[in-house]
């Protein structure tokens, strides 16, 4: 063999290859080529011994690599010939197809939404990146307000006098939708929302929140009880539930309380935060509050799955796990 011309050698060991039809042409191929006795290769790199260093040098790797890449060549087309010459059981099953779907998340989103469509809510988005303004100054807490530490938050960079953070409720898509619209309206707006927390089986530091709010003449908690009542019917859909509302404290509401869920038997709930809308919320969005009233809620879409499907702990929903994700 010329090692000056490694080039020819490989194209035409590489069109044997191609060309051969089974295993004994294949055979015949490697011989030639990569034979202990006479193989092309095998001879060229023995000539190799009685060269001198710089020709070694310049000699060895690329034999080496044609060595290779010949080996690789032949046992390419040795599994192609294989291949073809398998025996096809055409009465096997198939191979099954994975195919995705939506997270348990999105489906209970998709249903949440169906259910208050059905009761005349819209439905409303709002953005993730949120200004302090949205998620806190107008909804009564200004900066100096203990309140604040209800909520431990992801800030962003500042810019100029705006001061960005991640949301840490989805209650700032009130004050944006009261600000372009007039009562009365009804709306929902489901959506993620951070909390710089410790994680536990009942928190996560990225969930899901579902707001609601309803703005009209003589509203009352009496309504909300009703429409919450009406949802949780229709989500928990064959199961009896009981609902109860304990007294409780959020800037934006007045009176606030805490929502308790009971499925059949098992035991109450805390499903999220709700109350009537107070009158600083509504004065910041130019509403008069001797006019126009309403009721807000918050819950924890996490929590809503939880209990419908006996989910033991918050942080399966994020963790990625195929098991668990393919059961639903
Ligand atoms: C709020 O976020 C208020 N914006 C709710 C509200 C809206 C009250 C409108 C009044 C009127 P709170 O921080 O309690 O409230 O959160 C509400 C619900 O979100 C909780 O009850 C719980 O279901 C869920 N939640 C809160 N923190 C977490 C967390 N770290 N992981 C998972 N779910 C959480």
């Amino acid at each position: 063999m010329n090692i000056m011309e490694p080039e020819g050698i490989k194209k035409q060991a590489y069109d044997e290859i191609e060309t051969a039809l089974n295993s004994a042409d294949l055979e015949a191929v490697r011989l030639k080529y990569l034979g202990r006795k006479q193989g092309k290769i095998t001879l060229a790199l023995k000539e190799l011994a009685g060269m001198s260093v710089d020709e070694k040098r310049k000699n060895g790797p690329f034999l080496q690599q044609l060595k290779s890449d010949i080996e690789s060549a032949i046992s390419f087309r040795e599994k192609e010939i294989g291949e073809k010459g398998a025996v096809i059981d055409v009465t096997l099953p198939p191979k099954k197809i994975e195919v995705g779907h939506l997270g348990l998340i999105t489906q209970a989103e998709d249903e949440i939404r169906r259910i208050f469509e059905g009761m005349n809510f819209s439905v409303i988005d709002g953005p993730e990146i949120e200004e302090e303004k949205y998620n806190f100054d107008s909804l009564n807490i200004p900066a100096d307000h203990p309140a604040r530490e209800m909520w431990d938050t992801f800030w962003l960079k500042t810019e100029g006098k705006k001061k960005y953070l991640l949301r840490t409720h989805t209650s700032p898509v009130q004050i944006r939708y009261m600000e372009r619209h007039e009562p009365p309206f009804q709306i929902i707006s489901p959506g993620r929302v951070f909390r710089y927390e410790a994680t536990d089986a009942t928190h996560e530091t990225n969930f899901h929140q579902l707001e609601g709010l309803m703005i009209g003449k003589d509203i009352s908690l009496a309504n909300f009880k009703f429409v919450i009542e009406e949802f949780f019917r229709r989500f928990f859909a064959g199961k009896t539930v009981k609902v109860r509302f304990r007294s409780s404290y959020f800037p934006f509401v007045e009176p606030g309380v805490e929502v308790d869920v009971k499925l059949d038997n098992a035991k109450w709930l805390e499903m999220g935060g709700a109350g009537m809308v107070h009158p600083n919320v509504l004065e910041a969005v130019k509403y008069d509050p001797r006019e126009w009233q309403g009721f807000a809620f918050g819950f924890g879409i996490e929590r809503l799955v939880m209990v419908k499907y006996g989910v033991p702990d918050t942080r399966m929903f994020m963790s990625g796990d195929l098991k668990f994700i393919k059961k639903f």
